[in-house]
């Protein structure tokens, strides 16, 4: 049906756009940008699934998906945040609010708690505005999440750089332990 498949399409431009241009035959610019019409061809190229697949199918998943994880600008798409490529994607520094959320598993933050939170896989650490969303976060792998509360405005007067993805979501190189405490 219509809304599986926008799981679908969105998962694949997630792959894209966030871990694995290269594989696509794509070419990013250095904020993640590329253009609709070429992010058409190669979906097309890739996987004959997406032999019908059109802007305004694009268009819907940037729009109508519960989290805004695209934008368009123009021509152009790009996946906001989670991207995992070498070269990081250049975002402008915000003011973030004072307090941010990251909710992961109680064995994950038990070594956040000693080592700080770390990019992992990604090229930045992923940040939540509220309890809520860093609760569904830390809910895709564990059904016991543990929430950390970050110092942003701390962090951020110590010169720590932050970035705005989504209205929900602020990314970080890396937060030092003195900036964090349990929930
Ligand atoms: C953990 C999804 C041990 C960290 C979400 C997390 C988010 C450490 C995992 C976005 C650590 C990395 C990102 C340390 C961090 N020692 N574990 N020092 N530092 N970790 O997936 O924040 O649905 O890269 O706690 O909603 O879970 O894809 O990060 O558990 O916004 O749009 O290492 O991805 O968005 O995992 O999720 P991830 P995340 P989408």
């Amino acid at each position: 049906n219509k809304s599986s498949e926008q799981v679908k399409l969105s998962r694949t431009v997630a792959h894209a756009l966030r871990h694995a241009p290269e594989i696509y035959g794509l070419k990013l610019d250095e904020f993640g940008w590329v253009d609709l019409t070429q992010l058409i061809h190669a979906l097309k190229n890739k996987d004959q699934h997406w032999s019908n697949i059109s802007t305004e199918d694009l268009i819907q998943i940037v729009d109508s998906r519960e989290k805004q994880r695209f934008e368009l600008n123009g021509t152009q798409i790009r996946a906001i945040y989670g991207h995992s490529f070498t070269a990081p994607i250049n975002y402008p520094s915000a003011h973030p609010p004072p307090l941010l959320y990251h909710g992961t598993t109680a064995i994950f933050a038990k070594a956040i708690m000693e080592t700080g939170l770390l990019p992992m896989q990604r090229q930045y650490v992923h940040l939540s505005d509220d309890r809520e969303t860093a609760t569904a976060v830390a809910l895709r792998r564990t059904s016991n999440p543990v929430i950390l509360r970050i110092d942003a405005a701390a962090a951020n007067r110590d010169g720590i750089r932050f970035y705005k993805g989504n209205d929900r979501v602020w990314l970080t190189s890396e937060v030092d332990s003195q900036y964090i405490v349990l929930d």
